[in-house]
């Protein structure tokens, strides 16, 4: 049978992938497997303790304690129920920047905790002061983002940090996205770097993994085991994942994604993926749009609503910010002449 490819070439506005081509193989290799199950699919269980430990390298955490997850939400979730479930108040608060994912809006609904938006500053990163005038007593988190959604920004994680612990709260770091760009950006985002509690990390995104590989990371056993449930009818005896059966195939992409890439295949990406934002930043500026500087490889520009609508009719895949700005993510996939040729049907529409 033939495959039939799924084409990224006018995809702009996703924050997944193609996948390796090694990773694609793994994963269908891996596709009947189930590491919720782990007596009965050893192999793949041993594949996502590999996993893990790749995924603590780059984020910093030495014997990290965590799981491949189906994606960034679930992974969220979880955090914020680890949290929950260690606060010592029966109305717990979680505090986050504006620019957090709506997936925490569906964990804090699924899980009964007051959510507490601040506004983010001038750099769309989290305004510390906000942060700090919200917390209080029942504080069970506080959320810093790593490379956000909309203009991929990160949040000052080592003062979010200090925040949390003063207020007696826990951190948690979403860098679902940012995680394989930022070990070479120079940011300050991960657990070698302040007091981080949990984190998201996803290799379906920029890691290059097939879907559903996300990734939850949590700083130490005891965290993870606020998840555990007992599983009376399997083999092993504690289950922490929401999902019951999971995607091997996810975990065994997720490690033949990571034991090519990382640490210089990733780092070449993140440095074509950057620099093509850079380009396309000074390109629409040229033009006289007002960009959104590019500190991670994620272009947002302010472009009128009609030639929004063209470009997309002209099958350009691309997505707005909520203050209506033109939102171009530079993932694997994104290529120079694709941004040429995207850039050339931006003229051609602004001609009339
Ligand atoms: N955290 C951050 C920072 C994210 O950007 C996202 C998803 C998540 C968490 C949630 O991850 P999962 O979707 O894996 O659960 N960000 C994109 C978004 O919602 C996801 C996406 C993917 C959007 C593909 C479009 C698309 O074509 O905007």
């Amino acid at each position: 049978m033939q495959r039939e490819p799924q084409s990224f070439d006018r995809v702009l506005s996703s924050m997944c992938s193609e996948p390796h081509p090694l990773a694609r193989e793994a994963a269908e290799r891996f596709l009947a497997t189930n590491p919720g199950d782990p007596g009965t699919y050893p192999t793949v269980t041993a594949l996502e303790e590999e996993a893990l430990a790749t995924l603590g390298e780059i984020g910093g955490l030495e014997n990290p304690s965590g799981y491949i997850a189906s994606g960034g939400t679930e992974a969220n979730v979880q955090a914020m129920r680890i949290a929950r479930n260690r606060a010592e108040t029966r109305t717990p608060n979680v505090v986050m920047p504006e620019s957090a994912h709506f997936s925490f809006q569906k964990a804090a609904g699924v899980l009964g905790v007051d959510l507490r938006i601040v506004p983010t500053d001038e750099r769309f990163r989290a305004d510390l002061e906000a942060v700090r005038a919200s917390v209080d007593a029942d504080t069970a988190l506080v959320v810093g983002v790593a490379g956000s959604t909309e203009y991929g920004r990160v949040d000052p994680i080592p003062a979010l940090g200090e925040i949390a612990r003063d207020a007696g709260a826990m951190l948690h770091v979403d860098a679902a996205w940012g995680g394989f760009v930022l070990p070479f950006s120079g940011d300050e985002w991960h657990f070698g770097h302040a007091a981080v509690d949990t984190m998201a990390i996803d290799p379906h995104k920029m890691g290059q993994a097939a879907v559903p590989a996300g990734g939850l990371l949590a700083r130490s056993d005891d965290l993870l085991d606020e998840l555990a449930v007992d599983t009376p009818y399997l083999e092993s005896t504690s289950q922490a994942t929401l999902t019951g059966t999971r995607s091997g195939a996810g975990v065994a992409s997720a490690v033949a994604a990571m034991n090519e890439l990382w640490p210089d295949g990733y780092r070449e990406q993140y440095r074509r993926s950057q620099e093509n934002a850079e380009w396309l930043a000074e390109e629409l500026e040229q033009r006289g749009y007002d960009v959104v500087d590019p500190t991670l490889p994620l272009v947002a520009a302010d472009i009128s609503g009609p030639t929004f609508e063209s470009l997309r009719e002209e099958g350009w895949r691309i997505s707005r910010t909520a203050r209506g700005e033109l939102r171009v993510v530079c993932m694997p996939h994104v290529t120079r002449e694709m941004l040429a040729s995207f850039l050339e049907d931006l003229d051609r529409l602004e001609r009339g």
